[in-house]
């Protein structure tokens, strides 16, 4: 069961309403339009610190371990790099090991960038950090939509409507130091395979992949972002991102929010817009959470 999650009364939607600027109005439509958008400063350097520090944290306790550990939905991924030695790659659900990345995940800021979009019941199915530090031999994410990753398909309803992936970005993002490039309106092309070949962390973005899926280089834009900016996406939207040959870390943190009628699995973020505590932990990727409910090492 998820923790408490009061219904919100008149005041939380007008305060939605009366945030609804013509700025907002813009990325919606570049939203619609594109499959992917940017808010631009919407958390401050001061906030972009506590969160830095919180990925710190969360780093720290990761790299304990031998390797790959996952404590129910928490899961701290570790790969050996070529140059590195043992990385933290990204973890799976940090929210349950700290409480600053909590408090991110149910800003308000975040919730009135989504509701137009997804409405003001909202579950969460991903809560991710992806850390990129520079020199790691491989750390691309090949080009893929998110789709892919919603298992059992059955549990997940309306898909190109009701979700809504975001991304905090801690440092700045560029093409140096593997920003995520955008596929523009591929997000209107339905779900794309690439029949299944190759896990999209261990795969570079090609061309190759890219002709497969029948999009133009010229439809593809890298997306550069300022530490504080919120990026968004579409469920069906290709992307992918590249190795950092940077000096600098290249860390975001991913929350993606659903419609909650829309979806059976996930985690209660905000009901009628006020936001929810975590409580014991609810089925969302990890299918075996009541068979294996204890820590563990996980084999890659
Ligand atoms: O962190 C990245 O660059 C990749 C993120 C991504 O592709 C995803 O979360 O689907």
């Amino acid at each position: 069961m998820s923790g408490p999650c009061p219904a919100a009364g008149e005041s939380d939607k007008e305060r939605n309403r009366q945030n609804m600027t013509s700025e907002r109005e813009d990325y919606l439509a570049t939203y619609r339009r594109d499959g992917f958008a940017v808010v631009r400063g919407v958390f401050s350097a001061a906030e972009v610190a506590e969160i830095a520090e919180a990925f710190d944290a969360v780093r720290a306790a990761g790299l304990r371990f031998a390797r790959s550990f996952r404590d129910r939905n928490l899961l701290y991924r570790l790969s050996v790099d070529a140059n590195l030695g043992k990385t933290l790659r990204m973890v799976q659900w940090p929210a349950y090991a700290n409480a600053v990345l909590d408090r991110y995940r149910l800003d308000r800021r975040i919730y009135d960038i989504v509701a137009p979009l997804a409405g003001p019941d909202l579950k969460q199915i991903i809560n991710q950090m992806h850390w990129k530090p520079p020199g790691a031999a491989q750390n691309s994410f090949g080009f893929h939509q998110d789709i892919w990753f919603r298992r059992p398909r059955a549990a997940y309803r309306n898909p190109a409507a009701s979700y809504v992936q975001t991304g905090i970005a801690v440092d700045p993002h560029r093409t140096a130091n593997g920003a995520m490039v955008f596929c523009r309106a591929s997000h209107g092309r339905g779900e794309l395979s690439l029949d299944g070949d190759g896990r999209v962390m261990e795969r570079d973005m090609s061309a190759e992949d890219l002709l497969r899926f029948g999009i133009a280089q010229d439809d593809t834009a890298p997306m550069a972002l300022e530490p504080g900016d919120v990026a968004l996406w579409n469920l069906y939207t290709v992307h992918g991102s590249g190795p950092n040959l940077s000096g600098i870390d290249r860390r975001i943190y991913l929350n993606g929010y659903v419609a909650a009628a829309d979806c059976d699995r996930g985690e209660w973020a905000f009901r009628g817009g006020a936001p929810c505590a975590l409580g014991e932990p609810v089925l969302v990727h990890y299918d075996a959470l009541y068979k294996r409910p204890y820590p563990h090492y996980v084999e890659d």
